[in-house]
């Protein structure tokens, strides 16, 4: 991509607004823009980001045995009635009435739609285990929606719904999810720690809160210091070996952790003061067990292997998308800013041209530009006639994790220089050497 022909609206001055480094990042690095209170659109650089993010969630859930479907952002109010929740949800629902006066809502969850999609169609214990996951657009109307996409009214979310026979295939599920989890941010490039929390209005008694700890993070946890040193499972974890899950998820869940919610000030006492760790964290994820509350008063029954029919018991499964994005820049950056993880980075390579117009310099950088490409890598090409202290300053700040510089003398000799941008490391190489480097 050439930056003459994207479209970056980089703002100069930190906006008033952003009380977070996430979102002052985020407005200034040209990724979002607000639309109404919580409402935002993802400008050209948010949205590739929000993609790889997407990716990566796609295709850990995939590979943990969930399959991907699409439900619609509007609900028909009369399923939620069925559960009981259009009138506890209160008003953090947006409540809809369409041309003839039939109420709807926009979707802050599907927990309802899921299990209306499931009873119309299975019927038997054998057609079990099921996970339907999707990523769609919700929106809770928050009293207080901030921080930018960290906390807005219309989000993105991954949300899986698990079907099983009884507790125990069902706690199977929830440790193939946790498993997907601790992979999925893994590769996101985070440190997520799995916390025993609340289960609000989503209901159940066993839920997980996956947070990064964030000095910006909206709530206080709780946890032993040993989890910075635990490995995450690898790519050939085994999602058939039930034992093996239980194995990861005992070891993730053994230490002590708990958001403040869950805090029991005994067990943390009991701890050592070297193992005690104290912070804030980012709620990236949040998995919950309800068994049958949804599925009984909704009569979404299956036929167990004696003949009788019993409601499912079900799990439901939420990562944040959006608030990811925040996230990751909340845990990766700098004064000058953002610092992407390579997974997720919105191009792998900035390539600065710094004299166009001067021949050696763009003839180099149309060379690296085609080379880079056929590399397999996505090049953001700053072909601009704009200051060498702007350029550097605008590739900073949307972070991608290598810069090619090409200048007149270098070009001239031959050589380009390659910038890191985690560590600032830099190194002149020549041209022909540049394309093997950056994608090795
Ligand atoms: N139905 C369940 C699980 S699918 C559910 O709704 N869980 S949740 O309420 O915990 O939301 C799941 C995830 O969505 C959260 O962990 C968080 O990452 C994200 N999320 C929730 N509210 C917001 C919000 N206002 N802004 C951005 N992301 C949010």
């Amino acid at each position: 991509m050439r930056l003459s022909r994207f479209f970056l609206p980089i703002l100069k001055e930190n906006p008033k607004e952003a009380e977070i480094v996430s979102h002052r990042l985020m407005l200034r690095a040209g990724m979002i823009r607000q639309q109404a209170a919580g409402i935002y659109s993802f400008l050209p650089l948010g949205k590739r980001v929000l993609d790889k993010v997407c990716a990566i969630i796609r295709e850990e859930q995939d590979r943990s045995g969930a399959i991907e479907l699409l439900m619609p952002t509007i609900q028909s109010a009369d399923l939620w009635r069925e559960s009981g929740r259009y009138e506890a949800y209160g008003k953090e629902m947006l409540r809809i009435a369409d041309r003839h006066e039939r109420e709807l809502l926009f979707g802050p969850t599907n927990e309802e739609m899921v299990t209306d999609i499931f009873r119309s169609s299975v019927r038997s214990y054998k057609d079990l285990p099921l996970n339907l996951y999707h990523i769609q657009w919700k929106f809770r109307d928050e009293v207080r929606p901030r921080f930018g996409v960290m906390r807005s009214r219309e989000f993105l979310m991954k949300d899986a719904y698990s079907f099983d026979l009884d507790f125990e295939a069902a706690q199977i599920a929830y440790h193939r999810m946790f498993v997907a989890y601790l992979r999925t941010f893994a590769r996101c490039g985070l440190q997520a720690i799995p916390m025993r929390a609340d289960t609000g209005p989503i209901g159940g008694n066993l839920s997980h809160e996956f947070i990064i700890l964030a000095s910006t993070g909206e709530s206080e946890v709780f946890c032993h210091r040993d989890f910075l040193g635990l490995t995450v499972p690898g790519e050939d974890v085994d999602f058939a070996d039930a034992g093996a899950l239980a194995a990861i998820v005992r070891d993730w869940t053994t230490p002590y952790a708990a958001t403040d919610e869950m805090h029991d000030t005994a067990a943390w006492d009991a701890l050592s003061a070297d193992d005690r760790l104290a912070a804030r964290g980012i709620e990236v994820g949040h998995i919950f067990y309800f068994g049958t509350k949804y599925s009984e008063p909704m009569n979404a029954v299956v036929t167990g292997p004696d003949g009788k029919d019993v409601p499912v018991h079900m799990g439901s499964y939420g990562i944040g998308p959006s608030r990811l994005l925040a996230a990751i820049i909340e845990a990766s950056h700098d004064e000058a800013g953002i610092v992407w993880p390579k997974s997720v980075a919105p191009f792998d390579v900035g390539l600065i041209n710094m004299k166009p117009g001067d021949a050696d310099c763009d003839a180099a950088c149309e060379t690296l530009y085609a080379e880079l490409g056929r590399a397999g890598l996505d090049v953001l090409y700053d072909d601009q006639d704009t200051r060498a202290g702007a350029k550097f300053a605008t590739m900073d700040l949307i972070g991608l994790p290598v810069q090619v510089i090409v200048g007149p003398r270098g070009a001239k000799a031959g050589e380009a220089e390659i910038k890191l941008r985690a560590t600032g490391e830099r190194e002149t190489i020549p041209l022909a050497a540049v394309a093997a480097r950056v994608a090795a």
